[in-house]
């Protein structure tokens, strides 16, 4: 591996924020940082839609909304192939927590996640892609 240097100008504040976040969580300087963050931004952005990919869906829903858990449960079992793991937990009296591994072609992962992401009572959800599978 060859290594190169280059110079960044930021906003002093930025940089600030940057460093005491960095240092929190454990990189040992400023170079290690930006280069995951490099890294990951590639990793994102090089993504077709017909990449196989392993995604990983993350949600909070309250399970007294109306329809919601059948809605989810439904989704999911059409996309059943696709699911290939799941996990629920009952937070409290009201809400839960699911994650979803799916894999597939990156746009059928994106295009399911969004469904149930975007589900009415759904509260908080995201998509995290965990691993390239080509
Ligand atoms: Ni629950």
């Amino acid at each position: 591996m060859k290594i190169t240097r280059f110079g960044v100008s930021c906003d002093v504040d930025l940089l600030t924020q940057f460093d005491s976040l960095i240092h929190v969580e454990g990189y040992a300087n400023r170079s290690e940082a930006v280069a995951d963050l490099m890294r990951s931004h590639i990793f994102h952005q090089k993504l077709e839609g017909d990449t196989p990919i392993v995604g990983v869906v993350v949600m909070v829903y309250d399970h007294h909304q109306r329809e919601l858990s059948e809605n989810l449960l439904q989704l999911q079992h059409q996309q059943h192939t696709k699911i290939i793991a799941t996990t629920h937990i009952h937070l409290d009296r009201h809400e839960c927590l699911e994650v979803l591994m799916i894999q597939g072609a990156a746009r059928e992962v994106q295009t399911l996640a969004d469904k149930l992401i975007s589900t009415r009572g759904v509260k908080r959800g995201q998509l995290v892609l965990a691993a390239r599978r080509d």
